[in-house]
């Protein structure tokens, strides 16, 4: 076994036992649970390096956790400690101006309902939202913990509640993509976004809108694999040529079966595949290190080989 096979087997298998026996990994005894929001606001947070003036605040221009789903917000994204809300706004929605955002550390509320409610009452912020991942749930291997929490269901809104709104039509707040390389382009690997300010191109703010999920369990992690990475990282699962991508190029865990090997080839129905990030330009990636590049691939949990590439 080459050494870096060796490592990643030990990546993969180590967990999955260790889950298996679910070790207490967290002061509270329970596994770890985090939610992943890809986002593309201009109210995020003033510019790079500057950490005094939060743009997001409570109830006015935020995203909630609403642990137990009874009404009462427990967890705003503004008053997360562990995330950095100095840097990444953008006045226009494109595929490098998404940012992931965590609420890290939801372990004490594993087993627990929840929902989760983004809240823009302001008229000089939007946001728009290409995914929330449950425990980096990839929706393939993984089952996503949230009802259409990439928004591309066929029938827009299905899972989420509009509670109120400026709009005479919420359905405008699922924005589909475009062609890559136009003007419409959003995203880079999925065709809708929620999206408050409804017509992308329009730079108008001012529209209002507060949408929740319906109620979710939020489950325990049982493996992940987490990584810092820079460069075009998820070009081979990106819609064709969006972002300027070849398809060419990707990283993805390569799982055996239990009774097979990897089989060195990407299998879309078997592998787990890194989505939704770029990781930005090779040779920005050491002055660039903020949102764009940690990534978690979350695993099955499940004792299998594996290796990456
Ligand atoms: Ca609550
Ligand atoms: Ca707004
Ligand atoms: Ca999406
Ligand atoms: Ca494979």
């Amino acid at each position: 076994m080459k050494s870096a096979v060796k490592k990643l087997f030990i990546l993969l298998v180590l967990p999955a036992l260790i889950g298996q026996l679910q070790s207490a990994t967290n002061n509270t005894g329970n596994s770890p649970a985090f939610i992943m929001i890809d986002l593309c606001t201009n109210g995020l947070g003033d510019s790079v390096g500057n950490f005094d003036q939060p743009r997001m605040e409570p109830d006015v221009f935020d995203i909630g956790l609403d642990i137990d789903a009874d009404g009462t917000i427990d967890r705003w994204l503004s008053q997360e400690s562990a995330t950095w809300f100095g840097g990444g706004n953008s006045d226009a929605i494109f595929p490098d101006a998404f940012r992931r955002i965590y609420f890290f550390q939801l372990d004490e509320y594993v087993g627990r309902q929840a929902k989760i409610r983004f809240v823009d009452k302001s008229e000089i912020y939007y946001m728009a939202i290409n995914a929330v991942r449950v425990c980096g749930a990839d929706g393939v291997i993984v089952g996503n913990a949230i009802k259409n929490g990439f928004f591309e269901a066929e029938n827009g809104l299905d899972g989420w509640n509009v509670i109120e709104s400026s709009l005479d039509d919420v359905n405008k707040l699922i924005v589909s993509n475009g062609t890559p390389g136009s003007d419409e382009e959003y995203v880079n690997y999925s065709g809708r976004l929620l999206s408050t300010m409804t017509d992308p191109l329009s730079l108008d703010f001012t529209e209002q809108a507060v949408v929740e999920s319906d109620a979710f369990t939020i489950p325990q992690v049982t493996s992940f694999i987490f990584g810092n990475m820079s460069g075009g990282v998820s070009e081979f699962v990106n819609i064709p040529e969006a972002l300027f991508s070849d398809n060419q190029s990707g990283v993805y865990i390569d799982l055996g079966t239990m009774d097979s090997d990897p089989d060195g080839a990407f299998d879309p129905a078997n592998d787990i595949a890194l989505r939704g990030q770029w990781g930005g330009a090779p040779g920005a990636g050491r002055n660039d290190f903020f949102f764009r590049i940690h990534q978690y691939l979350r695993t099955r949990g499940q004792t299998r080989s594996g290796r990456g590439f």
